[in-house]
């Protein structure tokens, strides 16, 4: 088998967004694209010769085509072993695992994520470090530096690897383990929760749907919570992965998960639900007639994550992301541990868990997860749910209002203006950030301006800096707005306003979101005029 080496040209616009490189698939297929950048990937993290590392994806569409050609680049750029998911599959919290279990010198996760797959939707690719988590910025912008100076690219000639056979293979001098991409994951979630508590909760009828959305999660849910758990056989549904997710977008939100949403609103409804998204690390969580969201689930789950067997110790601390409602934060206070906010990327989260500083982490974007691995972790998420309710023995819809009772409630909301012209976003986020100095005192919407700033964080583990992280706007009843211009979409600029107001009670808890938010929503459209600029009636999405 023969190493070649094949000249190419640098191309533009391989910049990693949040999460890694997201683009249409068909960019990703069009000449040396892929290749570019994992060629710059590898030269950027110091090469791969004598190194190894896992390689796997969420399985949507040119997955498979695409984890054959990272292979044969690693053998030609002289790695020693390469441990795959069967098939080129695994959740990217299953990912993460892999790379800390086999101690591995990182990991290529093939996935976008919760956008949509398919020939004519997304794709993506993403690098993992040594410790699990995603590449932190300085390692991502060496990556995209790379790109823009590449000048060949190495791949040995070789036929496919076959991915569906579980053992040993050899490609070139490179060893392949083609590993079961569920065993090793399902056997960490048993040793982090009371299986044998929560196998009661389901034998004595406790009902449960797990949305897998055709994507990655299917075969982790059935095995975790049909075969060990013991939940009713088609609990989860939508259980098999697609390469197009079966025409679904694999975003668990009330928006895109509304199969589960509408089960769950019915009279009739099981007693949990949850969805998780296109390559698992994401999750959300539905009562009986009640939505939980992130924000909220995030400060439930560390006040009670002392009751599954592997937190007994309790919490180093809790760790959100900016935009991330600060539920968390009275929990953590209450709790007497740190609080941190980082930038919205879970790769902000790895120094702070790498570094005990935090054990659980979370986002408003339906992510959760802790320091078991390196990534939110969508599954996770759901059993830690599973396992408070069965050592509480209450309803999801009375842990949250027990919850808001003791510590108040944190009204969150998040509304999404998808795919805007490029330059009607960077006039809205310009326009605002020219004005964020003269805000302060400015009473809108009987609510007054009390801070204006760009976000910016100071890792406290490595010291580096990242800025214009998201507008913030802070009024003075202690509400708040959020302006930030999303990461990872493909087409044209996504933005999101964030908006949160916070009641102490005892009054005033049981209010329909988005009428207790309805002052902050009048306030922020005065403030960022969104809906004017962009000329849309209202978000396309609201969590
Ligand atoms: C990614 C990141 C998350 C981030 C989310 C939203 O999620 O991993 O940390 O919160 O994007 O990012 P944005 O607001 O920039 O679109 P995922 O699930 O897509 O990997």
């Amino acid at each position: 088998m023969q190493i070649l080496t094949i000249p190419t040209t640098p191309i533009s616009g391989q910049k990693p967004g949040t999460s890694g490189l997201r683009k249409k698939t068909s960019v990703f297929q069009s000449r040396h694209y892929l290749e570019n950048f994992a060629q710059s990937i590898i030269d950027a993290t110091g090469g791969a010769e004598r190194r190894t590392f896992v390689v796997g994806g969420d399985g949507r569409y040119f997955n498979d085509r695409a984890a054959q050609v990272i292979l044969r680049m690693l053998a030609a750029n002289g790695a020693r072993r390469a441990i795959v998911g069967q098939g080129a599959v695994l959740s990217t919290p299953a990912a993460s695992h892999l790379i800390r279990l086999n101690g591995t010198d990182g990991g290529f996760i093939l996935s976008a994520s919760h956008n949509p797959g398919g020939k004519d939707a997304d794709f993506g690719l993403k690098f993992n470090m040594p410790n699990g988590g995603p590449a932190p910025e300085a390692v991502t912008e060496a990556i995209y530096a790379r790109t823009q100076t590449i000048t060949d690219y190495r791949v040995l000639e070789a036929t496919d690897v076959d991915l569906a056979k579980i053992g040993e293979q050899e490609l070139g001098k490179m060893q392949v383990s083609v590993v079961d991409p569920v065993a090793d994951y399902a056997a960490l979630m048993e040793s982090l929760f009371d299986f044998p508590k929560m196998r009661t909760l389901f034998s004595k009828g406790f009902r449960m749907r797990f949305d897998a959305m055709c994507a990655v999660t299917g075969p982790y849910a059935v095995e975790i919570l049909e075969r060990r758990l013991g939940a009713a056989p088609g609990t989860v549904t939508h259980a098999t992965p697609l390469p197009d997710f079966g025409g679904m977008h694999p975003d668990p939100n009330p928006t895109w998960a509304h199969e589960l949403m509408a089960e769950m609103m019915d009279p009739g409804a099981p007693d949990f639900g949850a969805a998780s998204d296109g390559d698992g690390d994401r999750n959300m969580v539905v009562g009986q007639g009640i939505y939980v969201s992130p924000s909220d689930s995030l400060a439930v789950l560390a006040a009670n994550v002392h009751l599954a067997p592997a937190y007994r110790g309790g919490l180093k601390g809790i760790a959100r992301s900016m935009p991330t409602s600060g539920a968390a934060d009275r929990v953590a206070e209450a709790l007497g541990v740190q609080a941190h906010e980082t930038p919205t990327g879970w790769k902000f989260f790895g120094n702070l868990l790498d570094d005990g500083r935090a054990t659980i982490c979370g986002e408003e974007s339906f992510g959760t997860g802790s320091d078991h691995v390196r990534e939110k972790d969508g599954l996770w998420a759901v059993l830690l749910w599973l396992n408070i309710l069965a050592e509480r023995s209450e309803t999801v819809q009375e842990i949250m209002k027990g919850h808001w009772s003791h510590f108040g409630r944190n009204y969150y909301s998040r509304h999404d203006y998808e795919a805007l012209p490029t330059e009607v976003a960077a006039t809205i986020m310009d326009g605002l950030r020219a004005r964020l100095g003269d805000l302060p005192g400015t009473a809108v919407a009987g609510l007054t301006v009390e801070g204006a700033d760009d976000f910016a964080y100071l890792d406290p583990v490595d010291g580096s800096r990242s800025t214009a992280q998201g507008l913030r706007l802070r009024f003075t009843d202690g509400s708040r707005c959020v302006l930030r211009a999303s990461g990872t979409g493909t087409e044209g600029a996504t933005l999101r306003l964030y908006l949160e107001r916070f009641v102490p009670g005892p009054g005033g808890l049981d209010q329909e979101v988005q009428q207790a938010l309805a002052p902050v929503i009048e306030a922020a459209e005065a403030l960022t005029a969104l809906k004017k600029l962009s000329g849309r009636n209202g978000p396309d999405v609201v969590t």
